[in-house]
């Protein structure tokens, strides 16, 4: 059986439930956070979409309410991940700086190219990036 790699879990893990991730949770919890996401419920994930999810998650985590992500907000990030996310070094991200990151895997995710994702696009993302 395979999981999601790393990348893929670390893509989605803003927009996924609360608290690390163990593996074998990973595809489960890939379309809980779709169906979250999918705020309009026609199965399409669209930019809009997307991004208003990473901003309801940024809230969520954001502790101490300054607007950026500490890594000690963040229980799930890989600190590699992380320090390539923080753009500007300061060692926080800001909402700018996550969306920038997340946005690269909604296009990557897009193998049909129309925009929009599905959760099979999601899935076969996963699949593609598994290491
Ligand atoms: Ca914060
Ligand atoms: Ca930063
Ligand atoms: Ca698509």
């Amino acid at each position: 059986m395979r999981f999601p790699g790393p990348m893929a879990i670390a893509a989605f893990a803003l927009i996924a439930a609360a608290g690390p991730a163990p593996a074998q949770d990973a595809e489960p919890e890939l379309s809980e956070a779709f169906a979250r996401a999918d705020l309009n419920g026609d199965g399409h994930l669209d930019v809009d979409e997307f991004v208003a999810a990473i901003v309801r998650r940024v809230a969520e985590l954001d502790a101490d309410g300054d607007g950026a992500l500490s890594i000690e907000e963040v229980p799930a990030a890989d600190p590699d991940e992380f320090a390539r996310a923080d753009r500007d070094d300061d060692g926080v991200l800001s909402l700018g700086e996550v969306v920038g990151d997340r946005i690269i895997h909604f296009f990557g995710a897009d193998a049909s190219g129309d925009g929009v994702l599905t959760l099979t696009e999601l899935e076969d993302y996963a699949e593609r990036t598994d290491t």
